[in-house]
């Protein structure tokens, strides 16, 4: 476990907590990690835990229920501040469908937020067989996650074990996948190779990123690079989705052998495959002994989102209200009454005609 890492993988929910340990098993050399849930079976030895809901559920878990999961946390949330020292970006990670995974995770962003630490949540939704009850609560929060998290990875399980045919096989690839995406970041500050990126610029291309997109491929023999490409440009999981590319993310892992005509092949399939007119970084992983002889690539694409670029904070998305206001200079102060806020209002048939008539009559003026 490295405590002193300024970035920390958080597990929420039982099945959320079960696919971050896959993934701190597959980085192979101990992330500062934490799990969290409302149920106490999920804690395991030398992993530290925090039971959310402690005196509301008593670790008997939220049973299926949002509502109770996030009343649970609100209450208990304090705990995981122990794990925050130094954190400077949080990585979550998450399953969808039941009440934990659905309701500690908004309020463990949320929180997050509050202490200034920008999130990167990743997040499973479940599998159309689950049925038509946690697609909703899936659906219920997502929007809302989307508020309070600087990125958010919405992966369906459905397309991330693709057409693995044994249950087994479709969990570890799935665990592969997300491990993939998720330990880029710590790669990248750990084992950083000719074009390095470390955690304050990870921090910045995250902040107001929005929704997102990743996928992964792994290749190797004399045309690794344009193999790679090609693979990432027909990867389901980066098709569809729901706005235009914003900001591109890619990261090149290899051994030592990587040439620079690969760099340049991959950063430039990508751009023309993706978006050749957004931010665009990319990044090298030198890591001899993981990769040698194979080439790893992992790309994230993040949306453009309604988030207020403008104001420097994160996730305060634009809705019509907010619009409104920000076009209308004279709509200022709780009643609209603007210089008038603390003199005796003139009354007449009720109304206060020292508030303009165009609020009165709740008017829009479109300036
Ligand atoms: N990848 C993966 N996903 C799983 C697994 N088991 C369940 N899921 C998914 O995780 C979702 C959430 O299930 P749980 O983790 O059991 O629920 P929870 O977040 O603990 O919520 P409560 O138990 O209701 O408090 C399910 O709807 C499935 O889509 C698993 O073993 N691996
Ligand atoms: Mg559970």
């Amino acid at each position: 476990m490295n405590e002193k890492s300024p970035m920390l993988l958080l597990g929420i929910g039982g099945a959320g907590s079960a696919v971050a340990r896959g993934v701190n098993r597959a980085f192979g050399e101990g992330l500062r990690f934490a799990t969290a849930d409302t149920d106490a079976s999920t804690g395991q030895d030398d992993i530290p835990f925090y039971l959310l809901g402690g005196d509301r559920l008593s670790g008997r878990g939220a049973g299926g229920d949002i509502v109770t999961a996030r009343l649970a946390t609100e209450d208990s949330i304090a705990v995981i501040d122990e794990s925050l020292e130094g954190v400077r970006l949080a990585v979550i990670v998450t399953c969808l469908g039941g009440g934990t995974g659905c309701g500690a995770t908004l309020e463990t962003v949320r929180h997050l937020k509050t202490r200034g630490i920008p999130s990167v949540v990743f997040a499973t939704t479940p599998f159309t067989f689950e049925g038509e009850t946690r697609q909703q609560n899936a659906r219920g929060v997502m929007s809302l996650i989307e508020e309070e998290a600087s990125a958010t990875f919405f992966i369906p399980l459905d397309k991330l074990v693709a057409d693995a045919d044994v249950m087994e096989d479709a969990m570890r690839r799935a665990v592969d996948t997300l491990a993939s995406g998720v330990t880029l970041f710590w790669r990248l500050v750990e084992k950083p190779g000719y074009i390095k990126l470390d955690t304050e610029r990870i921090r910045h291309l995250v902040s107001r990123a929005g929704r997102a997109r990743f996928a992964t491929v792994t290749v190797q023999g004399p045309n690794r690079a344009p193999d790679a490409v090609d693979a990432l440009t027909r990867a389901p999981l980066l098709a569809e989705g729901s706005g235009e590319v914003r900001a591109i993310l890619c990261g090149v892992l290899a051994g030592e052998d990587l040439r620079l005509s690969e760099i340049g092949k991959i950063a430039d399939g990508i751009r023309t495959a993706f978006g050749d007119q957004c931010v665009f970084d990319l990044a090298t992983v030198n890591d001899e002994q993981t990769f040698s002889g194979r080439l790893s690539v992992v790309v994230m694409l993040f949306e453009a989102t309604g988030k207020d670029e403008s104001s420097g904070k994160t996730g305060s998305a634009i809705t019509p209200k907010k619009q409104r206001k920000a076009r209308n200079p004279l709509a200022q102060g709780p009643q609209g009454r603007g210089r008038f806020n603390n003199s005796e209002p003139t009354v007449w048939n009720g109304e206060d005609l020292d508030v303009p008539t165009f609020i009165r009559r709740n008017i829009n003026l479109d300036f």
